[in-house]
């Protein structure tokens, strides 16, 4: 992996005429997306499935935004991951550079739409798609594979479609021993698949049977002992945001969309955090004022019409368990009813809480909730608030 790694940025600099893929995960760039995007350009380019070309693993956030992602800085540090040999937003200039000149394709794992921060990207041709979020129905005529299937993590579907033909594949040339590479790389796509699925708990009801399989093949390959421990290391990693400001968990785990009403043509853009730790914690250790502060200026920041914010953390047994909570902030008289509308959204079964109301935040029309579906993660809420937005028009505003 490091030896693919350290030869990319010698191959751009010295090859001007060799074309570039870049594989890249969603603009969460989550554990999932990193380790889907590392693992997949590492499998592209050594079965040679594209011979000659440049194959560049790219995480769609500024470099310095790594040092949010402690659960990422962990699964780096323990597999000896070099982050300067990866390619990051910082890189975009050279890439649309390539882009201009016809020079570049993309890969897509963790989604399937070109984002909104790679617009400027978007003439590149789609290649090849692996995801597991709901199937947008596009680059059907280009990408190849184009694999969409519900999953718990994108990093279950990178190893079944690449890893056993892989190893096979050096074994023989090996003569027959184990590639050096594998325990690395399965060490890798094994932290999202625990993560995305809880630990693989049926009970979270996240795990689909790849997943195990996938978890069950690799584990004896990455020398470590047991699932559980591996899963409670990643994840206090990931829980501790201690050193985080609530500002700063806002921006760490985010997406945005932009959504038109077909028939009353108004545009809105949504944007959704996902946070670790539950309102009352951050309420405690920052006060409710400077939580609201952050919800506002975040939402100002990123021009939005309406901010969301999903909170989650695991309480343990005996203390209430899993639990989620949302917090909805209309921003412009765009979303006008969207409180009202989310509240009617019978899967999420919410409930009002008034643990960070403050005068300002209520007079803003935000409203927080406890989420008694603790099941329905940003993944399955999205669907919901899309077709809120995009369904026919509210009669206020007819
Ligand atoms: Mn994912």
């Amino acid at each position: 992996m490091n030896s693919f790694l350290s030869s990319i940025r010698p191959r751009l600099d010295t090859e001007e005429n060799s074309d570039v893929i870049i594989v890249t995960g969603n603009e969460s760039a989550d554990l999932d997306s990193i380790v889907s995007a590392l693992t997949t350009s590492f499998f592209l380019n050594s079965s040679h499935a594209y011979p000659g070309k440049i194959i560049l693993p790219f995480i769609n956030i500024p470099k310095i935004d790594l040092t949010l992602r402690s659960d990422v800085e962990f699964i780096f540090e323990t597999n000896n991951i070099n982050n300067g040999l990866i390619f990051f937003r910082d890189d975009l200039p050279t890439l649309e550079a390539l882009a201009a000149k016809d020079r570049l394709s993309l890969f897509l794992v963790d989604h399937n739409e070109v984002m909104g921060t790679m617009a400027s990207l978007s003439r590149a041709k789609v290649i090849g798609v692996l995801d597991h979020h709901v199937d947008e129905g596009l680059y059907k005529d280009t990408a190849n594979p184009r694999r969409i299937e519900m999953v718990g993590s994108c990093a279950s579907l990178v190893a079944d479609q690449f890893l056993k033909t892989q190893m096979e594949r050096d074994k023989k040339q090996n003569g027959g021993e184990e590639p050096d590479w594998v325990q690395q790389v399965t060490r890798l796509l094994l932290g999202p698949i625990l993560i995305d699925t809880h630990g693989l708990k049926p009970e979270m009801k996240k795990a689909k049977p790849l997943d195990l399989a996938m978890a069950e093949f690799m584990l004896p390959f990455t020398k470590w002992g047991s699932m559980g421990d591996l899963f409670s290391r990643i994840d206090s990693a990931r829980r501790d945001t201690s050193h985080l400001s609530f500002y700063d968990l806002l921006r760490k785990d985010y997406k945005e969309w932009t959504v038109q009403n077909p028939i009353t043509k108004k545009v809105v853009k949504v944007g959704i955090s996902s946070v670790i730790g539950l309102m009352d914690k951050y309420a405690e250790r920052d006060t409710k004022e400077v939580m609201q502060t952050a919800i506002h200026t975040w939402a100002m920041n990123r021009t939005l019409d309406v901010s969301m914010v999903l909170l989650a953390d695991d309480l343990g047994e005996g203390n209430g368990g899993y639990q989620r909570q949302l917090i909805v902030n209309p921003v412009t008289e765009k979303v006008h009813g969207i409180t009202e509308q989310m509240e009617g959204v019978a899967q999420l079964q919410l409930e009002r809480t008034k643990i960070i109301d403050t005068e300002d935040s209520v007079s803003r029309g935000e409203r927080a909730y406890l989420q008694h579906n603790s099941t329905c993660t940003r993944k399955q809420i999205w669907p919901f608030v899309e077709k809120l937005l995009t369904d026919s028009p509210q009669p206020s505003n007819l």
